[in-house]
């Protein structure tokens, strides 16, 4: 771009000295009279074909379509809504527990069935996300009313969120810090204010944000996967919220096989 900058300033310069008045004080209305702008536009318009379909496109449908392994990475699911995104995170189980309109509540925002075990240490947040540095993040989008886009400028990509459409997209974050989380699709008169907040945190500050929300959920005894924060504790979690008590309830089996099918 700086080289097409300063390529089409020069050409502009010499256009003004080139065609000054004091040069031709009389219009022209002939024009130009010899083939080469017309040889010259067409090989622009040619190149630019050439770079766009046959560069451009294919990297780019390269790059949403091919997904990092999942092992490696974070799946979240994120739901938009007017005018706020809900995450649900699969817990340390690495399973979705199921979801379904119907428990729609407002302390369950996503209709979590409160009867399926895979969803007992699920974490659900609203407005904010943490991810782990240099991990990939598969996000699969959804929506519970209108057409949202989940959209993050910084990370340099977007993808709409569409009501009984579950669509992935994925990104990297190699930097820590804060982000925006922006509505990118005009959804309804909330949509200026349907921000979120993406914190890419470092894996121990990850692993202690994980540790809080589930102590906050009421998943005390929730084991935080793979984080021995050896040596000098980064950022200690907060303190336990005295109000949030661990449900005793034993979890269902999920080996049992489920009367209803
Ligand atoms: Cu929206």
């Amino acid at each position: 771009m700086g080289a097409l900058f300063v390529g089409w300033s020069l050409f502009f310069i010499f256009v003004l000295i080139r065609f000054r008045k004091g040069r031709h004080p009389a219009a022209d209305h002939a024009g130009v009279r010899s083939g080469i702008s017309t040889h010259l536009e067409f090989s622009v318009v040619l190149i630019e074909a050439v770079l766009l379909l046959g560069f451009a496109i294919p990297l780019w449908a390269k790059r949403v379509n091919e997904f990092p392994p999942t092992k490696d990475a974070i799946l979240i699911h994120a739901v938009g809504q007017q005018f706020n995104w809900n995450f649900h995170l699969p817990g340390p189980d690495g399973q979705f527990g199921r979801r379904d309109v119907g428990f729609v509540t407002n302390s369950n925002p996503l209709g979590l069935d409160p009867n399926d075990p895979a969803g007992k240490d699920d974490l659900v947040t609203l407005g904010e996300l943490h991810v782990p540095v240099d991990r990939p993040v598969i996000i699969e989008l959804s929506s519970k009313d209108v057409i949202h886009n989940f959209c993050l400028p910084h990370m340099r990509i977007a993808a709409d969120a569409i009501p009984g459409s579950l669509i992935p997209m994925w990104f990297k974050p190699i930097k820590t810090g804060t982000y925006e989380i922006v509505c990118g699709q005009l959804c309804g008169l909330g949509h200026y204010g349907m921000k979120g907040t993406l914190v890419v945190d470092s894996p121990p500050e990850y692993q202690a944000w994980l540790k809080e929300r589930a102590e906050l959920a009421g998943t005390q005894n929730a084991p935080a996967p793979g984080a021995p924060p050896a040596g000098p504790a980064p950022a200690p979690p907060k303190t336990e919220n005295p109000a949030a008590k661990p449900e005793s309830k034993p979890l269902v089996p999920a080996a049992s096989p489920s009367p209803n099918g």
